[in-house]
């Protein structure tokens, strides 16, 4: 079956988000800064917005330099705890569009790869609406944009992402692939960095296109075996690695946020059970015991926390999920006096249960 892939990744994210939370900085350059302990004057950039980037200011550029290019920026130091939980939502978003959990990788705060090869039918019309559909939700539920890369592969579906921004969409298919590739500069491909990328330059390898119609044989003797192939594949938009959640695969979890920042046990408790629920039908749908529960909170601060609890032996069932969920909760609240602003629930050290019946059998 033809593969599909979604690539997505947030519009010049710290940024978006700082532009969100003060309307008052639409129209102006925003720049967000890593401050070091020198200071104002030793960061550097983290991210800017698109105003800021028509100045010439880029990532990891020192902050001094970026002040000298457009004296009239806001500058904003990073809230790094604060950008993690807007990511935490935005995966969210990304992770339930997937054709299945596992089916979802994200591989940095802002960006992840969904396969949705079932979903789409493996039709890349079905595809386009599907990854409208996320811009759309992110949009409302986030307040801000994304850029969407839909492809036969990861490597694809990465440089499509790129290929329009912000808040674009690039669907490149198969029959597609190498007339999308061919023009580039090689050191756009995914997976070329400065060393290879000046490397190529000394053979004259410009584009993406030279790459591919290259010998082989020299790119061998150059790059070692493994990476002289796999430039050579890659250049012809080759790749059959597969999406996989790199981390938690043996985890299932859910997270939400309260309606509003609260210590209200009614609303927190009841919330914490409906996640519960959630998190069990899942466990039971994958034939999974568990033998740990663990709790997720984040505070007003931001500030996230998690305690867990460990079974000597795989379970199943609501009351031993539940149960430990809701006296881990009391013990949260009891050691802080902060409100709460998300939680989350998660089963872990899974077991499969097949042939074992389970309570919910009976
Ligand atoms: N980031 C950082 N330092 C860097 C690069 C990035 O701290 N050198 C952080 C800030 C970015 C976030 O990671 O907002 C995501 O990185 P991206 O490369 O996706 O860049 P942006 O989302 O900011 O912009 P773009 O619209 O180009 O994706
Ligand atoms: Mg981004
Ligand atoms: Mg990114």
């Amino acid at each position: 079956m033809q593969r599909v892939i979604i690539h997505a990744d947030m519009d010049y994210f710290y940024a978006a988000i700082e532009e969100r939370e003060d309307p008052s900085l639409k129209g102006k350059a925003v720049v967000v800064c890593m401050y070091s302990n020198r200071g104002e004057e030793g960061g550097a950039v983290s991210t800017c917005n698109y105003v800021a980037r028509d100045a010439g200011i880029r990532s990891a550029m020192p902050c001094r330099q970026a002040k000298s290019l457009d004296p009239d920026a806001v500058f904003l130091p990073v809230r790094k705890h604060f950008y993690e939980e807007v990511s935490a939502s935005v995966m969210e978003i990304l992770r339930s569009s997937a054709d299945s959990e596992e089916s979802f990788e994200k591989i940095s705060i802002d960006e992840a790869f969904l396969e949705i090869t079932r979903s789409s039918e493996s039709d890349f019309d079905n595809a386009r609406e599907i990854g409208m559909r996320i811009k759309e939700e992110v949009k409302d539920r986030e307040r801000i944009t994304c850029s969407i890369g839909i492809g036969p592969n990861k490597l694809i579906a990465k440089m499509a992402s790129s290929f329009q921004k912000p808040d674009g969409i690039t669907v490149v298919r198969p029959e597609d692939m190498e007339d999308f590739l061919r023009p580039m500069p090689v050191n756009k491909l995914w997976g070329i960095g400065k060393v290879t990328g000046n490397k190529l330059a000394e053979m004259g390898i410009k584009t993406i296109g030279d790459l591919g119609e290259h010998d082989i044989m020299e790119l061998i003797s150059v790059f070692g075996k493994n990476r002289g192939t796999w430039l050579k594949q890659a250049a012809s938009g080759i790749d059959a690695t597969p999406v996989q959640e790199r981390t938690a695969s043996d985890q299932i979890g859910r997270m939400a946020s309260l309606m509003h920042d609260t210590r209200d046990e009614e609303m927190i408790f009841s919330l914490l059970e409906e996640l519960a629920v959630d998190v069990l039908s899942r466990a039971r749908s994958r034939k999974a015991g568990f033998r740990s529960v663990t709790v997720t909170v984040i505070l007003s601060d931001f500030k996230m926390s998690t305690k867990s609890r460990t079974f000597s032996h795989p379970v199943s069932d609501m009351e031993s999920l539940h149960g430990s969920a809701k006296e881990i909760m009391q013990q949260f609240l009891e050691e802080t006096t902060l409100n709460f602003r998300r939680i989350g629930v998660r089963v872990g050290s899974l077991h499969e249960m097949t042939g074992q019946k389970t309570l919910f059998d009976f």
